[in-house]
């Protein structure tokens, strides 16, 4: 009983969101640099990750953990430079908000630049961190939630100053660093105003606290040059059906999008929007449960063409499919927007937001997005957590390294199976018997019921050939 309750509580707040408390019950930190370094301003004379350089490609023959051993952001493959196939980017929330906080423990990660306030010095002493980070790391872009660059205010007036403050200091830093938005999205799970949801809450002025909150994201989304926009309705959902009127929620929600829709338009904004789809967690039920749900619920309102997914690997394993499953159903509906490369793991149900490590897990992944002919403008978004027992600064560089070695090893076997072509052919092989005359018929929708049942007369009973699944397997494994 005593596991079984723990596992709930874990279930219902392991989205790493509870640094507000963190924050409160850390203790002042700045430890040995407290007089130089931290205080009321936002100056940091010194470097943030001193002794760390920028990541360089030293070759899979490197012992050096702040090296890449198969990412090498400039060679080609398939015709593309690899940082391209990728468009690699880094979390904001995880990585400069992640405390290692749990359900059952404190935080466990004081970085020296943290000085255990949630003021606004520290929210830009936290964006200068993350520019030098992006840029000692090598990646072209960063993803940002609304309220975790910048505090909350006393009323939406106040968020929204603290916001334009912190926007206006990253805007800078784009332009020093070349650095872009890959998305911007708004936080609406932390606050108590959104626990019964934010366009699906039942209460009116939620609803439209959660569309101010949205208009404001997508304005500095679009000020900031962002490239997408995510839409991840951690509350749109239900803990129980007795007390929820879904249709009423879902029909609320739609209106919602065209009303983001519109505001787009309205100020200029070009870029994709993308719903994350996530069967449950923080919700029982959350309404964007997979692909194949947010594409029906997609169709439904007519917003098909307004919209894409962001797939995100942990989320598929939640509801039940593999991460290459989710892909190939956003990408055969056109549907595939953007990537959160993370991954959960096997023997834990919930949402554990791991570097995705499995060299095997991201081979798939780059089959779909070498088929899908690149992932622009969306890209490959760390939307990924240290554990909460990696407790150094270097760890931080080590976690992304070895993310995106992976993908990068990922593409290099997908490339060699794309090249070898023993796969696709295998494939093709398969279905063959409809490369015929009546095939194509069928295809095109021409052969009636009548027709075949002649046919089948005609043929009597069909030779039924082997899958080859044994030996599709082992092609595949030839590539790693
Ligand atoms: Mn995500």
């Amino acid at each position: 009983m005593i596991m079984k309750s723990g596992k709930l509580l874990l279930l219902l707040l392991s989205f790493n969101v509870f640094y507000y408390a963190a924050v409160n019950c850390a203790p002042q930190t700045c430890p040995a640099t407290k007089d130089a370094k931290c205080g009321d301003s936002d100056d940091w004379k010194a470097e943030f990750f001193p002794g760390i350089s920028k990541i360089k490609y030293e070759g899979p023959s490197s012992k050096n953990p702040l090296s890449f051993k198969w990412h090498n952001p400039e060679e080609e493959i398939l015709g593309k430079k690899m940082k391209d196939w990728f468009r690699f980017s880094v979390a904001f929330w995880h990585t400069f908000r992640g405390t290692g906080v749990d359900p059952f423990g404190a935080p466990t990660k004081y970085w020296p630049w943290e000085d255990g306030t949630n003021s606004l010095s520290m929210a830009k002493r936290r964006m200068r961190a993350n520019f030098e980070f992006i840029n000692k790391l090598g990646v072209d872009f960063w993803c940002f939630h609304d309220r975790d660059i910048a505090p909350d205010g006393k009323t939406i007036e106040e968020s929204n100053e603290n916001l334009d403050e912190v926007v206006a200091l990253a805007h800078e830093l784009q332009r020093q660093s070349k650095k872009r938005v890959l998305w911007g999205t708004a936080q609406l799970f932390v606050h108590p105003r959104y626990m019964h949801g934010a366009a699906t809450s039942s209460e009116l002025a939620v609803y439209a606290y959660a569309a101010a909150q949205v208009k404001k994201a997508l304005e500095v989304t679009h000020y900031l040059g962002g490239e997408n926009y995510v839409f991840w309705g951690g509350r749109e959902g239900y803990q129980s059906l007795l007390n929820t009127d879904m249709e009423r929620e879902l029909n609320h929600l739609a209106r919602f999008f065209e009303a983001a829709v519109a505001h787009k338009k309205k100020i200029g904004f070009n870029g994709t929007f993308l719903i994350e789809p996530k069967p449950q967690e923080p919700t029982k039920h959350q309404y964007d449960w997979d692909a194949a749900t947010a594409a029906n619920f997609l169709r439904k309102y007519g917003l098909i063409g307004e919209f894409k997914l962001n797939i995100e690997c942990n989320h598929a394993t939640l509801s039940g499919h593999s991460c290459h499953h989710e892909l190939e159903t956003a990408r055969i509906n056109g549907l595939l927007g953007n990537i959160d490369a993370n991954t959960g793991d096997p023997q834990v149900g919930w949402d554990t937001n791991q570097f995705l490590v499995d060299i095997q897990e991201a081979t798939m992944i780059m089959l779909s997005v070498i088929r899908n002919g690149g992932i622009a403008p969306g890209g490959f978004n760390f939307d990924v957590k240290l554990r909460r027992e990696s407790t150094d600064v270097e760890d931080l560089f080590i976690a992304h390294i070895v993310g995106m070695d992976t993908m990068a090893r990922g593409l290099r076997n997908a490339a060699k199976l794309v090249e070898d072509g023993s796969l696709a052919e295998l494939v093709r092989k398969r279905y063959q018997s409809f490369d015929t005359e009546i095939g194509a018929q069928i295809e095109a929708g021409k052969a009636d019921f009548d027709f075949l049942e002649k046919k089948v007369k005609e043929w009597g009973e069909p030779k039924v050939a082997s899958a080859k699944q044994e030996l599709a397997e082992m092609i595949f494994q030839n590539a790693m």
